[in-house]
């Protein structure tokens, strides 16, 4: 049996790490039985979560538990794709990854009112002594992995603009097909949307989020992907900008 370590649901959202939910419904793509643990990410072999235990061997990283998934159980989450396909796919998922996830990290953790009434409370049950100090020293790594990124070098405006133009063209690519790249989900799918529900979610509120709302098939497309791998979630639909 595989367990998959993660943060756990909250926000409003089945998971509340993009890169978890990217690994749980990938997993739940492949129809592979697996159960979940809440840990924190020091806990993982890189530091960062999500990874899985999968027997004996121990995987961290998104991209690389797919990879070990699919050598150890003989799938192919991009199997409907052509190789074209594939390098389109891969490039969709680098830009997310590498680019779009850190606008959305932005707003949750950069905000001061949003960091307050998400992650802040990921100390609560701290000592108060030290509860403080711990939510700024997270913080500020947080913001420092950022700054290192390359985001937060930017002004609030420019980060906004610049999720928004991936917003955009996430939006083109998708067109009105019901998953990126045609009638079958891929593997890209798992990062598009776990992305895309972070940012949705109405539990906290940016300019960046009221840009996406302004993308109809990109709601839709959400709204999909949650019925499809997540049936049992409340999920609290946005509602599209007029
Ligand atoms: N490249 C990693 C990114 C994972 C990641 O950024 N995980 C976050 C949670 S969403 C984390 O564990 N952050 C803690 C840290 O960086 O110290 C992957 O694809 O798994």
């Amino acid at each position: 049996m595989i367990t998959l370590y993660g943060i756990g649901p909250g926000f409003g959202l089945p998971e509340i790490s993009p890169y978890v939910t990217k690994t749980e419904v990938q997993l739940k793509m492949a129809g592979l039985k697996y159960v979940k643990q809440q840990v924190m990410p020091d806990t993982s072999p890189k530091g960062q979560l999500p990874y899985i235990a999968d027997g004996d061997e121990r995987v961290a990283d998104s991209t690389f538990i797919r990879q070990h998934l699919e050598r150890k159980h003989g799938l192919d989450l991009d199997a409907a794709l052509d190789e074209r396909q594939r390098a389109e796919a891969w490039a969709i998922e680098r830009m997310i990854e590498n680019h779009f996830t850190w606008a959305v990290t932005y707003t949750r953790w950069m905000m001061p009112e949003n960091f307050a009434k998400g992650p802040a409370h990921f100390f609560d049950g701290a000592p108060e002594s030290i509860r403080d100090a711990l939510r700024e020293d997270v913080r500020g790594r947080v913001a420092e992995n950022m700054r290192i990124a390359g985001l937060a070098r930017h002004t609030p405006e420019e980060i906004t603009e610049l999720g928004a133009r991936s917003l955009s063209a996430l939006s083109m690519l998708l067109g009105w097909k019901p998953y990126l790249m045609g009638d079958r989900p891929c593997g890209t799918d798992a990062m598009a949307f776990s992305s895309l529900a972070g940012l949705m979610a109405p539990f906290f509120d940016s300019p960046l989020r009221q840009h996406a709302l302004e993308f109809s098939n990109l709601v839709a497309y959400v709204d999909r992907m949650m019925a499809r791998y997540y049936p049992e979630h409340q999920w609290q639909r946005p509602a599209v900008a007029a």
